[in-house]
């Protein structure tokens, strides 16, 4: 039998009253509650007073955040993108045929295809300039897929073109292949766009030049834009101009006013 008396179970020598028990336990309440307190109080003066992130590519956000950001960028790229990874595609049948038609920075307009070529920067300082007839001798890509706009709208649509790693190769651009990034502007410069190589190189990106049958229209980024499916609308330069490459970040458009760099889907 248990002996009730033992040394452990001994009544305390002055047991505290309810109330003392009740001030005691508020006590170390708004202790507990005032180091939470002053720990996020020193947390937000610590972030407020870190500098910004050097300004260009991204809306400014305080290096720590942007740190933070990235490396969760980071961390969902390792985990889903896979070159291997294909987009869903469709039968081509299930394409609209109103495709519907967003913002045309840069891209407003009909661009005479007399006054355009595509400039491709090498590395080497060299500029390819090439037309779209030569585009259209490549071998052709279609993808029926379902383009996503970060607005919340999507819609599945046909395309055709050059995919980009066959435009690679066949432009021996094979050192460029190696970089980072790419970066693509409209040929007035007004809208941009930077993309990390290996979502360039996936094998559903393609240089299109063609919305179902028919050559792209001025609302559509004729004469040539980027179909990246593996991105969002945002990505998907209309009209392309140029194109660039580096191991740095190009500047883009959207990444600029605070979107995600990355976008990716
Ligand atoms: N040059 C240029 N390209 C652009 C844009 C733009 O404003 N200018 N908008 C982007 C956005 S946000 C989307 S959703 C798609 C829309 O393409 P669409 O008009 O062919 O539907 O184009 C992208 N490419
Ligand atoms: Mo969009």
């Amino acid at each position: 039998m248990k002996n009730l008396f033992s040394k452990k179970n001994k009544a305390p020598k002055n047991p505290l009253t309810v109330e003392q028990k009740i001030k005691r336990r508020n006590f170390i309440s708004f202790a507990v509650f005032g180091a939470y307190a002053a720990g996020a109080y020193g947390g937000w003066r610590w972030l407020y007073k870190s500098p910004g992130e050097t300004p260009g590519i991204t809306a400014g956000a305080r290096k720590p955040l942007r740190r933070a950001l990235n490396k969760t960028e980071l961390f969902f790229r390792r985990l889903t993108f896979n070159e291997n990874h294909l987009v869903k595609t469709y039968p081509r049948s299930m394409a609209a045929k109103k495709i519907r038609h967003n913002s045309d920075i840069g891209s407003e307009g009909v661009m005479p295809p007399e006054y355009w070529k595509l400039q491709v920067k090498k590395i080497s300082g060299e500029t390819l300039q090439i037309t779209l007839d030569e585009l259209m001798t490549l071998p052709r890509t279609g993808i029926t897929y379902d383009f996503k706009c970060v607005e919340g709208w999507d819609q599945i649509s046909h395309w055709e073109g050059v995919s980009f790693r066959d435009f690679m190769t066949h432009f021996k651009l094979e050192a460029e292949s190696k970089m980072d990034y790419a970066g693509m502007e409209t040929p007035d410069k007004q809208y941009y766009v930077g993309i990390d190589m290996p979502s360039a190189m996936h094998p559903q990106t393609l240089l299109a030049y063609q919305m179902n049958d028919e050559l792209l229209n001025g609302n559509h980024g004729q004469p040539l834009r980027l179909i990246i499916p593996v991105k969002y609308g945002i990505k998907n330069l209309k009209r392309i101009g140029t194109i660039t490459f580096s191991n740095s970040r190009p500047r883009d458009y959207w990444a600029e006013q605070g979107y995600d760099y990355y976008s990716g889907l």
